[in-house]
């Protein structure tokens, strides 16, 4: 593991090093959830009424400090975690992207002016507070996830507890005190560190209005259920199994750099991560040699060491998961077209697992489940013109009860077009791989069917879960106007 409780101490463990201890948490006890959500409840009063332009203020300070500081996260971030430093930067840098946008959205946060059916009759709409907020994060990217939910929640006037993942919770307790040094009244970001158990506490706490959630499809429903139950706002954000599609004419070199970053990138640890290749016969054997050899270069197996690429899984748990789940596909007649083992069970430094690819069939298990590992299945079909291959492509690749994140590699813009409306997720890529949405404000990020709920993360779409609207009506006719009833008589009529 690389979280170990003891008692009521959390040992935070860097996935890559077992053997290190990134740092050392106390676990949330009951009576300080009851502190949490009474601070929570106070602060509310007085962040609630805060002008949003004065909110903003905060959220851009916040970003100046890891800006400042960026070198220092990204470190901390790559040793708990255990991505890459690369990768661990991007992630800083999606955070401080994520505050900055939703500092911008402080001197806006807009509600709409409506046009009345009667004259002398004014009606808009504002966005308004909810209430306290749980925001449930996950392990995978422990910094940029709770930036997507606490920026929204924050400028929309909310106040808000987070409970990281207890496998990563260093770079979330770290968020809520930059956001604290940054100005923030006391109480308006909180930190809960604990299981699921604790999650669940605060869940079912009636304070609480919001909960926003990143994580499996299980646990999310699970979540929804008690959310509907106590009428609060709900957003979701779960599993993934997405695609690539690759056309006849498709520029291979692209392609391979492409499926290296989407399938390998975060050892595959991504809810975005591409896990499912489509692509004729004669593509895939102009495709797969030259790409196996790059993705066993991302693991030196003879001195038993990681690149400077790869990434380590994040618990043994998670390790023997992924390996289960390959195994079980090749007893199901998958062929191993390279990878398929444990290389570290920990027991040589960290948990890692080589860099794999199977050739599938649809039917099989693993074509529809999550491996949240470094997994590619290859489903090749049999050659034919463009537009059928791309039909026969596109029913495989909706044939899943996820919808997030699915790309088309071809050189044929109409038939890429024709793809990008065909697919059945909520993120579609031309010539790109399924990750690297960018969620500081660009990307409306989430996902269709079992994926979620409907909500967005990233960009203004993000506001719809933190902010509840107001209509008002102000008739100064000094007449009773009875709307839909009294007659106005149109000039035009
Ligand atoms: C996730 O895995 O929960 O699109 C988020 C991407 C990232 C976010 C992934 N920016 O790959």
């Amino acid at each position: 593991m690389s979280a170990i409780i003891e008692g009521t101490t959390l040992l935070n463990k860097n996935p890559s090093n077992i053997s290190e201890v990134v740092s050392e948490h106390k676990i949330l006890e009951d009576f300080e959830i009851e502190q949490l959500i009474y601070e929570s409840q106070q602060a509310f009063k007085i962040w609630s009424k805060t002008p949003a332009p004065e909110r903003a203020k905060v959220l851009a300070r916040a970003a100046q400090l890891y800006a400042d500081h960026k070198e220092h996260y990204s470190k901390i971030l790559h040793k708990e975690n255990g991505k890459p430093i690369d990768e661990a930067r991007g992630e800083i840098q999606e955070v401080i992207d994520t505050l900055e946008f939703f500092a911008g959205e402080g001197r806006r946060l807009y509600g709409m002016v409506g046009n009345s059916e009667m004259p002398n009759k004014t009606i808009y709409t504002t966005r308004e507070p909810i209430g306290p907020a749980l925001l449930i994060t996950a392990w995978n990217f422990p910094a940029a996830v709770p930036s997507w939910k606490a920026a929204p929640c924050l400028i929309g006037g909310n106040t808000f507890i987070l409970k990281p993942s207890e496998h990563a919770p260093l770079s979330g307790k770290i968020f809520v005190d930059v956001l604290n040094e940054a100005g923030l009244p006391h109480g308006v970001a909180q930190l809960a560190i604990g299981d699921g158990a604790v999650g669940k506490k605060l869940l079912e706490r009636d304070e609480i209005k919001i909960v926003s959630f990143t994580g499996s499809t299980a646990v999310g429903r699970e979540i929804a259920e008690v959310a509907a139950s106590g009428f609060k706002k709900c957003a979701l954000e779960l599993g993934g199994k997405n695609s690539s599609i690759v056309m006849p004419d498709a520029n291979l070199d692209l392609v391979r750099e492409g499926l290296i970053w989407g399938a390998y990138g975060t050892a595959g640890q991504r809810c975005t991560s591409t896990s499912r290749l489509i692509l004729s016969k004669s593509t895939s054997e102009a495709l797969l040699p030259s790409f196996v050899e790059e993705i066993t270069s991302l693991y030196d197996k003879v001195n038993n060491r990681p690149s400077d690429k790869y990434c380590p899984i994040i618990t043994a748990k998670q390790l023997r998961k992924v390996d289960d789940l390959v195994q079980e596909a090749i007893a199901e007649g998958a062929e191993l077209v390279c990878g398929g083992k444990i290389l570290d069970d920990g027991s040589h430094q960290g948990y890692f697992y080589e860099p794999t690819i199977l050739k599938i069939k649809p039917a099989m298990k693993i074509a529809k489940t999550e491996v949240f590992g470094p997994v590619l299945s290859v489903m090749e079909l049999e050659d034919k013109e463009p537009e059928k291959l791309l039909e026969e492509a596109m029913a495989i690749s909706n044939d899943v009860k996820y919808g997030l994140s699915n790309s088309i590699f071809t050189e044929n813009m109409n038939l890429g077009m024709k793809a990008l409306k065909m697919f059945e997720s909520g993120l579609v890529y031309f010539n790109a791989p399924t990750i690297g949405a960018e969620c500081g404000g660009a990307s409306f990020f989430g996902g269709w069917k079992q994926t979620g709920n409907g909500s967005r993360e990233g960009g203004v779409a993000a506001l719809d879960t933190y902010t509840q609207y107001k209509t008002v009506s102000i008739d100064y006719s000094a007449s009773l106007q009875k709307a839909q009833i009294s007659n106005y008589k149109s000039p035009a009529s």
